[in-house]
């Protein structure tokens, strides 16, 4: 890491962030630190752009018009949330096309979480209230981190995201207390998405080789490992209220920490998702290659209507 002694414009940011200010566009801002927020960014700005696919999988077969009604405007919600992600990693100077391109060329990753299939609709409840609830948790976070942009567009996402969390547990809750067959297609869903859905903090400390950077800039503000237990916390006494089973044979309570500890994780799972080898990320990336080349006309559109307009872009 470099010595902010030995380098002026690194000593001088350091120092506002000692003070808690925040970084802002026009501030002269170490290149690693851009280099750091340009990923982050952008992995985060993808995940919401493909996370809509699988539960855009889902909207045809909506149970009914209410819940129909309830995911399409989710799914628009996380269309949303990319563009606003979107536009805020391009205040580091990075052009929109570029950051597509690195997605859909496969250099960039996105959440591991969006290469699992949705299978049953329970799967549509699950991502609300454990992939959304996963995610409110880290986001909460990063909405008082140091770069102005991303806390701004981290405050609203969160307000949408608490939405679709509480929307997706009234979707659990709904199937836990109907029949038995709804009942099993809880659990089973439960069972398949509690795994990934811890993973989606990111590894432990040890192969978490950008957290200290990160802290140190106050862009992570909290560890992955602190975050993951708060999830797991919170999560555990929910399923408990919905008479669900955490598929985890080592769960306990712990009393002298007051935390839930948790059996080990699959990690080398977690590296084959990242690395391109999960159930569904060719899948993932032929949809968006896809949907990108059906939307050129509507992008060749614009980009005529504002050439004959210039005012647009004033
Ligand atoms: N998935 O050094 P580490 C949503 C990678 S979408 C994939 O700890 P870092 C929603 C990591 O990139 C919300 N890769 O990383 C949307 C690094 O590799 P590189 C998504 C992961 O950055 C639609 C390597 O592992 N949220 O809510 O310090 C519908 C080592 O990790 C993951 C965000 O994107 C992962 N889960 O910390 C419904 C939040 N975890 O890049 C819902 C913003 C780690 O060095 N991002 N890796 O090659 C973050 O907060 C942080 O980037 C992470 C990881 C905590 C995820």
């Amino acid at each position: 890491m470099t010595d902010p002694a030995a380098d002026p414009v690194l000593q001088a940011f350091e120092a506002r962030l000692a003070k808690g200010e925040k970084a802002e566009p026009k501030d002269r801002l170490p290149e690693r630190y851009r280099r750091q927020l340009v990923r982050m960014m952008s992995q985060h700005a993808h995940s919401e752009i493909v996370g809509m696919l699988p539960e855009a999988n889902w909207i045809t077969r909506a149970p009914s018009l209410r819940r129909k009604i309830g995911l399409l405007a989710k799914v628009q919600d996380e269309a949303g949330h990319g563009l606003y992600l979107y536009s805020a990693a391009e205040t580091l100077g990075v052009p929109r096309d570029e950051l597509i391109d690195q997605l859909l060329t496969g250099k960039a990753k996105y959440s591991n979480i969006f290469n699992y299939p949705t299978l049953t609709w329970a799967d549509i409840g699950m991502i609300g209230w454990l992939v959304d609830g996963a995610a409110i948790i880290n986001q909460s976070m990063l909405a008082k981190c140091s770069y102005g942009p991303y806390v701004r567009a981290m405050i609203r996402i969160c307000k949408e995201e608490s939405f679709h969390m509480r929307q997706g547990y009234e979707m659990v809750t709904a199937l836990a207390r109907g029949t038995p067959a709804q009942q099993a297609m809880a659990q089973e869903a439960l069972n398949r998405w509690w795994p990934p859905t811890l993973m989606m903090f990111g590894p432990p400390e040890e192969q978490s080789t950008n957290s200290e950077e990160l802290v140190r800039w106050k862009v992570k503000l909290k560890s992955n490992d602190e975050l993951r237990q708060t999830f797991v916390d919170q999560t555990v006494v929910q399923a408990q209220v919905l008479g669900l089973r955490i598929p985890d044979p080592d769960l306990r309570y712990d009393e002298d920490t007051k935390h839930w500890t948790i059996g080990p994780i699959d990690w080398q799972e977690f590296f084959a998702v990242i690395g391109g080898n999960g159930p569904c990320n060719r899948d993932r990336l032929r949809a968006r290659r896809e949907a990108h080349e059906d939307g050129a006309w509507v992008r060749a559109a614009a980009a005529a209507h504002a050439a004959k307009n210039p005012q647009v872009n004033a």
